[in-house]
């Protein structure tokens, strides 16, 4: 294995919508750069990227991959991205270690939905960008059109290439800088031949927005071009470097990854154009205690610090983290700090990635990535550094969980679905699992349909577990809304000792969230000092098993304010069972009501699909708290009662062609409509009677 400085490493994302062909792109770049001998298909599940059973079944992909080739002395990390909506906290990830992001876009259908998510995403993260138009072998590819609509939408772009014939016949493109034009044969060749007639004056006046978007990269080449009206092609390469490095210039490239045209050009352009991790310079990152800035040079000979942007897990190998060294060398035999979860991990075997495959080395120096395995205590997102020089590094922000549902496992096979869903929560930071006490369910938040049945698939596969979902419990809550009173009383005679207490208890409503308050009011000895505890125990146990529907009784004030004893047959239990009974009793005596949860719940959908979700939100017993546009977007906030939004990620992603986002959290309780109380306390009676 050569020695790659960090000035000859390219770590390129490609992100975009699903089925614009990013696996087949970083594939036939690989076939292209010589990594892979042999070119992979989508449909017989050969890529190096697509690997696992999963993504092979689905023909998309649903992790990222890293992929490696070295070529023309240059090193290429290539991370093959999802485009899939429910797997997106995977291009996050990615973006987080790229210096590039290629975004590529289908030559017919152009922008789509997560086209956009996904250069945003770029774009918070001041990942420099720009696009591979692809699929120009497709019948109606269109790259005119399609460049019009990234230069309206996303603005300064430029045309590095220009799609000649698009079409089936597709094998042409103009060099706009080299004002050439590239006949590509099957097999990767490239032949170089002069722009036609007809053709001229369109290569000229796409050379010249070029010049024009390159000048304005830089302020000494824009006054020159002011000044003469032309540039040097130095000049234009310098000023494209250094807008694309910026992030303001967006350069456009084309090609069509199945039949590999314009893989060599792809491949030149990367290193001509994307910033290595020396240009991109120093990473900021902070001393663990004092939170003070520590700069982290991209030099092998620094102290090492390296960022862990992914995990996974797989069977005989066990966890393999995915890290990308940001400064100094990190070997096998290394101790190394992990200063975001604490303790020491002992570096051994390490690893280049080829999607599935993996070469081993011994070491992995500063812009490079790697893979290591076997860590005792390192998950996605943590640093690992030299221990004299503690750092943490900013890791990625994923997205919260939007939708949620109850696991059960089939045979009722409880540990090793618990075993296996930890397991796999450790490759993916987009779901949580909890198990739900008062629910007794075990609870799988995620981002969506698709992600929840690739888990059910590996709980399958690989922990024999079979699982299926279901909609989560609600933890309601009973409550009282009137005063009462009741006499709560216990007496058994059954030979030997009797057992005896009474208690008169007094129950009033208390303001929402107010929880429990027990007053004793007990004069004169009615009941005995040492019984009235007793009285509070029995009260209490029976508010968690509820009275009328079977939920936590909540918000109610108790006050014993009267009682009688038997000096031989009182005792502790005889005086819990009446305060029980007399709670109960005092409860029917009110007016009762069902409470449940209700989330607040912001949604941000395209101003044209506000109708259909304002009145899917009334549908769903929602209130609207208030309305703002932002751009193209309208932000609602509304409150939302948990019962209705079981699924509402995937309806939100309906109705709004894949583009609503939605957060919650809890609001509060709020009584439930007469009609659902019903019902709840008729099921409580079924289940009852049912035993
Ligand atoms: N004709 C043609 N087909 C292509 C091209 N690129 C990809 N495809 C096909 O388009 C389909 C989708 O390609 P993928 O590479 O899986 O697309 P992707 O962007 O990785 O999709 P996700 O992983 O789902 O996000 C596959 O059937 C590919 O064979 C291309 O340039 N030309
Ligand atoms: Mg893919």
């Amino acid at each position: 294995m050569k020695e790659y400085s960090p000035e000859a490493i390219r770590n390129v994302s490609f992100i975009g919508h699903g089925a614009c062909g990013k696996t087949m792109l970083t594939e036939a770049l690989l076939f292209a750069m010589k990594a892979i001998d042999r070119m992979g298909s989508i449909d017989e599940g050969t890529t190096h990227s697509d690997f696992t059973k999963e993504e092979i079944e689905r023909k998309s992909s649903i992790a990222t991959s890293l992929l490696t080739a070295e070529y023309k002395d240059h090193k290429f990390n290539l991370l093959d991205t999802p485009g899939f909506s429910d797997f997106i906290g995977e291009v996050k990830g990615a973006l987080h270690v790229s210096d590039f992001a290629m975004t590529v876009v289908h030559g017919v259908s152009g922008l789509e939905v997560v086209t956009e998510q996904v250069w945003q995403f770029a774009t918070d993260d001041a990942v420099p960008r720009g696009f591979f138009v692809n699929q120009m072998d497709k019948e109606n590819a269109n790259f005119d059109a399609v460049l019009e609509q990234l230069e309206n939408t996303f603005g300064n772009t430029a045309a590095i290439h220009y799609a000649v014939n698009p079409g089936v016949a597709f094998n042409q493109v103009i060099d706009v800088l080299g004002q050439k034009l590239l006949t590509f044969e099957k097999g990767g060749k490239t032949t170089k031949g002069d722009v036609p007639a007809d053709l001229q004056d369109k290569a000229a006046e796409l050379r010249e927005t070029l010049m024009e978007r390159a000048a304005e990269a830089d302020d000494d080449l824009l006054e020159k071009y002011f000044d003469a009206g032309e540039l040097t092609q130095d000049e234009i390469l310098k000023g494209l470097k250094a807008g694309i490095r910026n992030g303001t210039l967006h350069p456009v490239l084309c090609g069509a990854a199945v039949p590999q045209f314009g893989m060599q050009e792809l491949a030149q352009f990367l290193i001509d154009y994307a910033p290595s991790p020396e240009e991109m310079g120093i990473e900021t990152g902070k001393v663990p205690e004092t939170g003070e800035d520590v700069e982290l040079k991209p030099d092998a000979n620094a102290p090492s610090a390296a960022l862990v942007f992914k995990t996974t897990t797989e069977a005989h190998i066990g966890e393999m983290s995915y890290m990308r060294v940001y400064s100094g060398t990190i070997r096998s035999g290394d101790e190394l700090a992990n200063t975001s979860a604490g303790g020491m991990e002992k570096i051994n075997q390490m690893y280049f990635s080829q999607g599935k495959e993996r070469k081993g080395v011994d070491h992995v120096s500063a812009g490079d990535m790697g893979v290591l395995v076997k860590l005792k205590n390192t998950h996605t997102g943590d640093t690992l550094c030299d221990p004299a020089h503690k750092v943490l590094i900013e890791e990625p922000h994923f997205p919260e969980p939007g939708i949620r549902a109850a696991v059960i496992a089939g045979g009722g096979d409880e540990d090793k679905l618990g075993e296996g869903l930890q397991i796999l929560q450790k490759a993916d930071p987009t779901f949580n699992v909890t198990f739900d006490p008062e629910l007794k369910q075990t609870i799988l938040s995620g981002q969506g349909d698709a992600q929840f049945a690739v888990i059910l698939s590996r709980l399958k596969e690989r922990f024999g577990v079979q699982a299926h979902l279901v909609e989560p419990r609600i933890p309601y809550r009973e409550t009282i809304k009137t005063k009462a009173e009741a006499e709560g009383k216990h007496k058994k005679q059954s030979g030997g000792r009797g057992q005896f207490g009474l208690a008169w208890l007094r129950i009033e409503p208390m303001p929402r969230g107010e929880g429990y308050e027990f007053v004793d009011e007990i004069v004169g000895g009615a009941i005995p000092r040492q019984f009235i505890p007793a009285v509070d125990k029995g009260v209490q146990e029976t508010m968690t098993k509820g009275v009328v529907a079977g939920y936590p009784v909540v918000d109610v004030k108790v006050t014993v304010f009267d009682g009688k004893y038997h000096t031989v047959d009182s005792d502790e239990f005889s005086f819990k069972m009446a305060g029980s009974i007399g709670f109960k009793e005092a409860v029917k005596n009110s007016k009762t009501v069902i409470l449940e949860p209700v989330y607040e719940v912001e949604i941000k959908v395209p101003q044209e699909n506000m109708g259909d979700v304002m009145g899917d939100i009334s549908s769903r017993r929602g209130k609207v708290a208030s309305m703002d546009s932002e751009g193209k977007w309208q932000l609602i906030k509304a409150t939302i009662p948990l019962a209705e939004l079981y699924k509402y990620a995937n309806t939100l992603r309906s109705l709004t062609s894949g583009r609503g986002m939605h957060r919650r959290k809890f609001s509060h309780y709020e009584e439930v409509p007469g009609d659902i109380q019903a019902k709840l306390v008729e099921e409580h009676e079924k289940e009852k009677a049912e035993g």
